[in-house]
């Protein structure tokens, strides 16, 4: 079962920056889901994507994995395609532990991999899906577009990728309203004031969110022609990028 994310709930005198340690870890499926709106919903609809767009005998890849959440979501679409398999990545000891086990403990007949490595590192081959499920704003700017073409340059003609993330508005007031409900759908899901501005603090420069211009601009440059947000809550969305 699913523990709950108490990290925050007690003021701390010094607040690092925030990292994927164990601590995090056996939180996480309880905290993504109370702070990322719309978890659940792109979850699920990776699945969708994947049934009508997974190639046969190609490889499918969830960068920045943590438990596998989106792993799963592929693997279940995958049961009539032929020879793929699946490769799941994160650099996160703790993640890849857990995901491992979650990942080996069902039967499949398609192959998983879960390797514990910076997603700079991955050479993407022979690929028809790719997901970048809120792991790109992570990564430090500079690194950002090298990843990107990595990925173009690696997925098969029609293959796509599924970028979600957080996002900033230039409109600064719709930006705020935007932020405002964000931070209201963490109240309501019983985030109190202080975890809500400890957490902030500790993603402060950790997680560093683009617009979704710079998103398409960046995309564009990495080769893909067809970008399209396919979904947004607030400041949270997804885009979907095609490979011609
Ligand atoms: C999900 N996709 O549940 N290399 C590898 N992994 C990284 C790197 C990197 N350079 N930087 C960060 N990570 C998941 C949720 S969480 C999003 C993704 C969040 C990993 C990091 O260890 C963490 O597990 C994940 O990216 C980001 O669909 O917590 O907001």
């Amino acid at each position: 079962m699913a523990q709950t994310d108490n990290i925050y709930n007690k003021p701390l005198d010094q607040i690092a920056g925030f990292c994927f340690d164990e601590q995090v870890a056996q939180v996480f499926p309880d905290m993504i889901k109370r702070s990322v709106p719309g978890y659940e919903k792109i979850i699920n609809t990776i699945a969708m994507i994947t049934e009508r767009k997974a190639i046969e005998n190609s490889n499918l890849y969830d960068l920045g994995c943590s438990l596998g959440a989106a792993t799963l979501s592929m693997r279940s679409a995958l049961k009539d395609k032929r020879g793929c398999q699946i490769i799941a990545v994160d650099n996160s000891q703790a993640m890849v532990k857990r995901c491992s086990e979650t990942i080996y403990a069902y039967r499949s007949e398609t192959p998983v991999t879960v390797l514990q490595d910076d997603i700079c590192n991955i050479n993407i081959e022979n690929a028809s899906v790719v997901v970048l499920n809120f792991t790109l704003q992570f990564l430090t700017p500079e690194k950002r577009l090298t990843l990107l073409t990595n990925i173009y340059n690696g997925l098969l003609p029609g293959g796509v990728l599924i970028l979600s993330e957080k996002f900033i508005f230039e409109d600064k007031v719709s930006h705020q309203l935007l932020i405002d409900l964000h931070l209201d759908f963490k109240r309501n899901n019983g985030y109190s004031e202080l975890e809500i501005s400890q957490k902030r603090s500790s993603l402060e420069n950790v997680l560093v969110a683009d617009t979704v211009k710079q998103h398409y601009t960046r995309l564009q440059q990495a080769g893909f022609k067809h970008n399209n947000l396919w979904y947004q809550c607030f400041n949270f969305g997804s885009i979907i990028s095609i490979k011609d």
